[in-house]
């Protein structure tokens, strides 16, 4: 009966904000969750998407059901966008795409792909990564493990850690790769390291299955943001990549995003779609059209494309100004000497301070400043005139 079911845990992160909303003191500042805010602390909706929908409306479209895989123009744009639409992964019609419920939902459905037609194997994921990965591979069955990604010593990459846990997983496993911005850390392999990854990805018949939420975000460059996953591509290896429009187009609560999977010939690509619909169709039937469009819409039209990486690049460039501005305030307000310079090393909308549980926690009790517990602010909730604020309160729970 149902009067037999517990109560819930809150979402790590999600809970922060209603803990936040709950508290009056007029310094509280929420860093919890990685939405954009404007420097005035508000959400912020693109002009572009403004426009788009602006054009959708003159043109009256219609609310029929969209097919399984979603809206032709997206999945096309959607995986242009990704990998160029040049890319001989496109030219030879080799990726399946199918459009899905924003990052979460394609991934889950990702996840559902490896759970039926690739029994038993395991996912590797990085530790730490996204909270939502473990409950997305718990809820679909599929085995997962972690790997070594972080190091709290040089608050950087743990290279050597990550590789030689990436070759000692069973030949042919997953491996859950963060396309740009990794989430929580804002730390990112160089260059020569993505082909130091890939190389064991190869040698280990691993496939390689990016996530990627922060496309143009992280850089403001959508090209840049994407090489990672254009280098394995170009290898020529089997690639799964779950993409969400959440951050860039601000999208979060259309849920629009998409799964790909980089095939070895347009035939498998074919029949791996087929599959990627009979696995969606008892789940969700088929998803909505509202994000869809304005995403063909802003990509499919040039003036909207050029003003989208113009907004982009603003947004980026303000995560930028207050990651600085934050560097500038710790190191002139710390007296002992660390080196805070790790904040201005890591990417994309999060800082990963290195303040512990005991400490987070002190900066929301006494500082009221909201974060989760794993030490992660996202700077996208931070405004130029917060940081000295936020400065004194990260020294004062650091030295605590
Ligand atoms: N993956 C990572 C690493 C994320 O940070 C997020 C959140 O933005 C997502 C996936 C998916 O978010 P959404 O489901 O809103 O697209
Ligand atoms: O990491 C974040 O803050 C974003 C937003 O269940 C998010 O990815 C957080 C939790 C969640 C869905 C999205």
């Amino acid at each position: 009966r149902f009067n037999d079911i517990t109560m819930a845990p809150p979402d790590p992160i999600l809970g922060v904000s209603e803990a936040f909303k709950a508290d009056t003191h007029e310094m509280k500042l929420n860093l919890g969750v990685g939405a954009y805010r404007t420097e005035d602390l508000q959400p912020y909706v693109l002009n572009v998407v403004k426009k788009a929908e602006k054009l959708m409306l003159e043109r009256g479209e219609n609310k029929e059901y969209l097919p399984i895989e979603g809206l032709a123009a997206f999945n096309k744009a959607t995986a242009e966008l990704l990998f160029g639409a040049n890319n001989a992964v496109i030219l030879q019609q080799r990726v399946a795409t199918a459009q899905g419920l924003s990052g979460t939902g394609s991934l889950r459905l990702a996840a559902a792909l490896i759970e039926r037609y690739f029994p038993g194997s395991k996912v590797l994921i990085s530790s730490p990564t996204w909270g939502n990965h473990k409950n997305i591979f718990n809820d679909a069955r599929v085995p997962w493990s972690e790997y070594r990604y972080y190091d709290p010593k040089t608050v950087g990459l743990d290279f050597d850690g990550m590789i030689s846990d990436i070759k000692a997983a069973p030949d042919g496993s997953f491996v859950l790769l963060h396309g740009c911005a990794h989430n929580p850390t804002g730390i990112d392999p160089t260059p020569g390291q993505w082909e130091k990854i890939a190389d064991v990805i190869q040698e280990k018949k691993h496939i390689p299955f990016f996530d990627v939420a922060y496309q143009g975000f992280a850089s403001g460059s959508l090209d840049a943001d994407a090489s990672s996953v254009r280098l394995f591509a170009a290898r020529g290896m089997e690639l799964l990549i779950a993409q969400s429009y959440s951050k860039n187009l601000g999208l979060y609560a259309e849920r629009i995003g998409a799964i790909n999977v980089v095939c070895s010939s347009s035939d498998v690509a074919e029949r791996v779609k087929s599959q990627l619909k009979r696995l969606a169709r008892p789940m969700y039937s088929n998803p909505p059209v509202h994000g869809a469009r304005i995403v063909a819409n802003v990509v499919g039209n040039s003036d909207l494309f050029d003003e989208w990486k113009e907004e982009m690049q603003m947004m980026a460039g303000r995560i930028k100004n207050v990651r600085k501005k934050l560097y500038d305030s710790l190191s002139a307000k710390d007296s002992s000497g660390k080196d805070w310079s790790f904040v201005l090393k890591q990417i994309g909308m999060f800082s990963f301070t290195g303040l512990n549980k005991a400490q987070s926690e002190n900066m929301t009790n006494k500082w009221h400043v909201y974060m989760t517990k794993d030490g992660r602010i996202s700077l996208a909730g931070l405004s130029s005139a917060k940081c000295e604020y936020l400065a004194d309160a990260i020294i004062d729970s650091y030295h605590n």
